[in-house]
């Protein structure tokens, strides 16, 4: 998503930092561009008209032509546009109601509603300390209530009992006086979707909403379908009201105008991405943060907020005790590739890494991807205890040993071996410039180890 929007920015920044002094001209040469490369993200045309004359606004005159760095000008007065345009600040779920606060999730069939639903519930219980109950309404498509009651047990929250034959303005009726009775915080309605915007499921939409008296209504939308979903937006907006946007399929190659047009049209703000299929891919949406990764400024605050998620201070504080003694053996590497791995593969980490748009590409033609990662790990995995802690032990007969045991080949085995080398040079050389920078703090630490995996992955790996 965005990898195109992004390419194109980066383009015309660069072109316009190679100038130094910008005239008016220039500006609006880039302007021009901008427009162009907007249009071509599928974001709405009114949206780019808006966007591009208020930043034109901006720009003109004396702010951009007389500072000391206009480039740099142009680039930040772009980011907060994005930004805005995205909807200025995070947007968290309002559960401001005597509980249970109930949510109603809406949506056309497909959208990614009760995989949404099923997010929602674990980001709930596990983030917000909520106990959840989920109800499906979706009476229509044959298993679609069995399927949130599966995700329901893997997310660990409660599932309204399945009545063969209940209407759903019954089972919202239910619903509410079980989640009363148990006492549950919160109460998901995954409702059942169509093909396209119809009469009979607006009206009854319409009569769960009047019932439940949702404090959020959540449209969900696949970005995917760019301009489409935000029509598709609007009219649920009118017609049922919405207070919410989740946007799904976030992970796919979308060029981003519906994410980009989605607040603009409805007025309403996104609130959450769907970045996966699997139960914790789902990001609250950050728009300045998406704002910098659309501007191939990366997203470190998101990245050191997943890794601490996904490392317990102790592992980070141990790690980056070695790596400041200038440490890094197998195991070490070991740990890095599983980390990696957790936090969304490699291309997840890229994209949020600044600057990484380029050799993120470049990784990608080289058919780079996380069985990379995987093929690292059954090659570690194949050493011995000795092995791994001292890697330099590892001659000729044992490399073919190791190759064997993990299916593959001795230049397999070579390739990692320099790479870890490299790796290791790298830490010994952070070890000489001392403990300050880079290397301050637990995550820090090793965050700038993910990082020069990073840059020294594409030497050594290839
Ligand atoms: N890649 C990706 N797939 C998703 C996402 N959200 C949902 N899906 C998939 O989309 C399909 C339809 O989702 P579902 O929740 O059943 O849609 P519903 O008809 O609106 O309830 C399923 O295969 C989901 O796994 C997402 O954010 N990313
Ligand atoms: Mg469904």
């Amino acid at each position: 998503m965005f990898e195109n929007l992004g390419q194109k920015f980066g383009d015309i920044f660069s072109k316009l930092k190679r100038k130094g002094a910008l005239t008016e001209a220039d500006i609006d040469a880039a302007m021009r561009e901008v427009r162009i490369a907007l249009l071509e993200a599928d974001v709405a045309l009114p949206v780019v008209k808006e966007f591009v004359n208020s930043l034109k606004e901006k720009a003109v005159g004396t702010e951009i032509v007389k500072s000391i760095s206009p480039a740099q000008m142009v680039i930040k007065l772009v980011q907060d546009h994005l930004a805005e345009l995205l909807g200025s600040d995070t947007n968290e779920l309002n559960l401001a109601m005597t509980p249970p606060a109930v949510l109603l999730m809406v949506g056309l069939q497909g959208s990614g509603k009760t995989t949404s639903t099923g997010k929602l519930a674990l980001h709930l219980k596990n983030k917000l300390h909520k106990k959840v109950l989920l109800a499906s309404l979706d009476i229509y498509r044959p298993a679609a209530q069995m399927q949130l009651e599966i995700l329901a047990k893997q997310v660990g929250a409660g599932s309204l009992a399945i009545v063969e034959g209940e209407k759903p303005a019954a089972i919202t009726q239910r619903a509410l006086k079980a989640a009363k009775l148990e006492s549950y915080d919160v109460l998901l309605l995954d409702t059942a979707g169509r093909l396209h915007i119809d009469d009979a499921l607006m009206a009854e939409l319409k009569e769960v909403k009047a019932l439940a008296n949702p404090i959020e209504t959540l449209l969900v939308a696949d970005s995917l379908t760019g301009q489409d979903a935000v029509n598709i937006a609007q009219s649920f907006h009118e017609q049922i009201g919405v207070t919410g946007i989740i946007l799904t399929r976030m992970d796919g190659d979308g060029r981003g105008g519906a994410a980009l047009s989605m607040r603009h049209v409805t007025g309403q703000p996104i609130k959450f991405a769907g970045m996966g299929e699997k139960m914790d891919a789902l990001e609250p949406f950050h728009p300045q943060r998406i704002a910098s990764r659309i501007l191939g400024m990366g997203d470190v605050v998101s990245l050191v907020e997943r890794a601490a998620e996904m490392v317990s201070q102790d592992d980070a504080e141990a790690m980056a005790k070695r790596m400041q003694q200038g440490k890094f053996d197998m195991n070490d590497l070991l740990k890095q590739l599983k980390t990696m791995q957790k936090m969304g593969g490699m291309g997840s980490i890229m994209s949020m890494m600044p600057g990484m748009g380029k050799i993120k590409a470049q990784m990608e033609n080289a058919k780079m991807d996380d069985n990379v990662l995987k093929r690292q790990e059954a090659l570690i995995l194949s050493m011995t205890p000795k092995e791994r802690a001292n890697p330099s032990i590892i001659a000729a007969n044992r490399r073919k040993r190791i190759a064997a045991g993990a299916g593959m080949s001795v230049q397999d085995v070579n390739k990692l071996l320099k790479a870890h080398m490299e790796m290791e040079n790298m830490m010994k050389k952070m070890k000489k410039m001392g403990a300050g920078g880079l290397m301050k703090g637990g995550l820090g630490g090793l965050i700038g180890g993910l990082g020069g995996m990073g840059g020294g992955l594409p030497k050594g790996f290839k």
